[in-house]
C-alpha cells in the first residue's frame, strides 16, 4: 500500500502544503507496509552551546528565526536553558547549561557548540523501539509518557554517531508549545522593514561525519535499525583521491522526508576537512544542515545583511563553458547567482541551486546549506569539485591543512 504524506506538526503549523514540501524537500511515495520504523518527519534539531540566550538571539536576528518556546530556570528547570525557535516547519531547541552541574558542561567543554540531538516525529514510538531493540540498536531511553495541561507526549531515544541522539516524538495526544515542561515564549526581536518573512522554510537533510572506515557501518545501521535505503548519489573513491578527501553516500526515509548524508574522510592528498571536523568536533557529530528555501538569491540577501559568511566561488565556475552548457536555463540570470556566490546543479529530474555558509561558531565543525529544489532529488553532485575547493581554501587560511 501506498500511504498518502502525511504532514508533522510542525509543517501543519507552518502551514504547508504535502506539494510545497514535495518541491522543498523532494519526497517519493513508498510502500510503508513493508516500514519497520517509520518515520513522518523531522521533529527538532536539538543543539548544545555555550550560551543558549545569545545563540537564541543569533538565530532570530540573522536566520530569522521565531522564538516559540522556552524551559529554564524561571519554569522550574534549574540544569539547563532551552530555548525553541522555528522558520517554516524547521524547529531548533538551543540549549545552554544554567547549572555549573549540567551535564552540558561537559558536552560543550568535549565538542563546542553542535547537534546532539536529531530528533524525529513518529506514529508509533514502541513500534520504533521494539524493532531497533531487536535489531541490537541502542536504546538511550525506553519509550515513555511525558504530560502536562496540553496532553501527552509518547518518546523514546536510540543512539547514533557519537554522542548524537535520535529522539523519537509521538505528538498526535498533544498540543503544546513544544514539549511538557515548556512555556510558550515569544521574542522581542522585530525583522528590519523589507526582511522576508521566512529565509527558509523546511529542512532537507543533516549530514554526519563518522571515522575513517565507519562509513559503511553507519550506512548499516540506518538500513538495519530504520529502514532506510540508499539515494543513488554518493562520493566513490574515484572523486575521493582527486579532490574531496571524503567518501559520502546517503540514506533516506522511505518517503525521504529524512535524508542523511554520511561522510568518512578518504585518504587523499591532504588532510581531509571530515579529519579537521572529527578534531575539532573530538569524534563525530552532525556537519551541515540543510536548509530548504523558495528563494535562495532573498536568502542570501537577508543573511548576508546580517553579516552571515558564506564561502566563496570563483568567477571561473561561472565562466565555465562546459558548466554552462550543462546547466542551461535557471530561474534567474547566471549573474545574479554569480553575485552571491550560488552554485548550481542539474541531473534528469531538474535543477537545484545551493551554497554553504562557513563554520557558524568558533570551531571549524557545523555549518548550513541552503538549498532551493527545482525537480532535482540530488545533493550537488556537479559541485562537489568546486564546493571542496573552497572548503580547502578555508582549511587553509584557518591552518589545518
Ligand atoms: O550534503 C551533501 O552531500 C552536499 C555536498 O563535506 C557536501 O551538500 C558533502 C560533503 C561535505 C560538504 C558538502
Ligand atoms: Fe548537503
Amino acid at each position: 500500500m501506498t500511504i498518502e504524506h502525511t504532514l508533522t506538526s510542525e509543517e501543519q503549523l507552518a502551514g504547508l502544503s504535502v506539494d510545497q514540501l514535495k518541491q522543498l524537500v523532494g519526497l517519493v511515495e513508498y510502500d510503508d507496509e513493508t516500514d519497520p520504523f517509520p518515520v513522518t518527519g523531522w521533529d527538532a534539531v536539538v543543539w548544545v552551546v555555550g550560551n543558549a540566550a545569545q545563540t537564541a538571539h543569533y538565530y532570530q536576528a540573522a536566520y530569522g528565526m521565531e522564538l516559540v518556546a522556552y524551559s529554564g530556570p524561571e519554569t522550574g528547570n534549574r540544569d539547563h536553558a532551552a530555548y525553541v525557535l522555528h522558520s517554516g516547519a524547521v524547529r531548533f531547541v538551543i540549549t545552554g547549561a544554567v547549572s555549573p552541574d549540567s551535564s552540558l558542561v561537559e558536552h560543550h567543554a568535549q565538542h563546542g557548540d553542535g547537534v546532539v540531538d536529531i530528533a524525529l516525529e513518529v506514529p508509533d514510538v514502541d513500534r520504533c523501539i521494539a524493532h531497533a531493540r531487536e535489531v541490537g540498536a541502542t536504546i538511550l531511553e525506553e519509550p515513555h509518557d511525558v504530560s502536562d495541561e496540553h496532553g501527552t507526549i509518547r518518546t523514546a531515544a536510540i543512539a547514533t554517531y557519537g554522542e548524537t541522539r535520535h529522539t523519537l516524538v509521538d505528538r498526535s495526544r498533544y498540543d503544546g508549545p513544544y514539549l511538557p515542561g515548556y512555556v510558550a515564549r515569544t521574542g522581542s526581536y522585530e525583522k528590519r522593514p523589507g526582511a522576508p518573512k521566512r529565509i527558509f522554510q523546511a529542512l532537507d537533510h543533516v549530514v554526519g561525519n563518522v571515522e575513517l572506515g565507519k562509513m559503511d557501518e553507519w550506512v548499516g545501521f540506518y538500513h538495519r535499525v530504520m529502514g532506510f535505503t540508499n539515494m543513488a548519489e554518493f562520493i566513490g573513491d574515484d572523486i575521493a583521491t582527486d579532490y574531496s578527501a571524503l567518501m559520502s553516500k546517503v540514506v533516506a526515509s522511505g518517503n525521504h522526508r529524512v535524508k542523511f548524508p554520511l561522510n568518512e574522510p578518504a585518504v587523499g592528498k591532504r588532510r581531509s576537512q571530515i579529519d579537521e571536523y572529527l578534531d575539532f568536533y573530538r569524534g563525530p557529530g552532525a556537519q551541515h544542515l540543510a536548509l530548504a528555501t523558495n528563494d535562495i538569491v532573498a536568502a542570501v540577501d537577508a543573511l548576508r545583511a546580517e553579516g552571515v559568511e558564506f564561502l566563496t566561488t570563483p568567477d571561473s565556475y561561472y565562466e565555465d563553458p562546459e558548466l554552462r552548457a550543462r546547466i542551461g536555463e535557471v530561474r534567474v540570470p547566471i549573474g545574479v547567482l554569480q553575485e552571491r556566490g550560488i552554485l548550481v546543479d542539474r541531473d534528469e529530474d531538474g535543477y537545484l541551486l545551493q551554497i554553504f555558509t562557513k563554520p557558524i561558531g568558533d570551531r571549524p565543525t557545523v555549518f548550513f546549506e541552503l538549498i532551493e529544489r527545482h525537480g532535482s532529488l540530488g545533493f550537488g553532485k556537479g559541485n562537489f569539485k568546486a564546493l571542496f575547493e573552497a572548503i580547502e581554501r578555508e582549511q587553509e587560511r584557518r591552518g589545518n591543512v
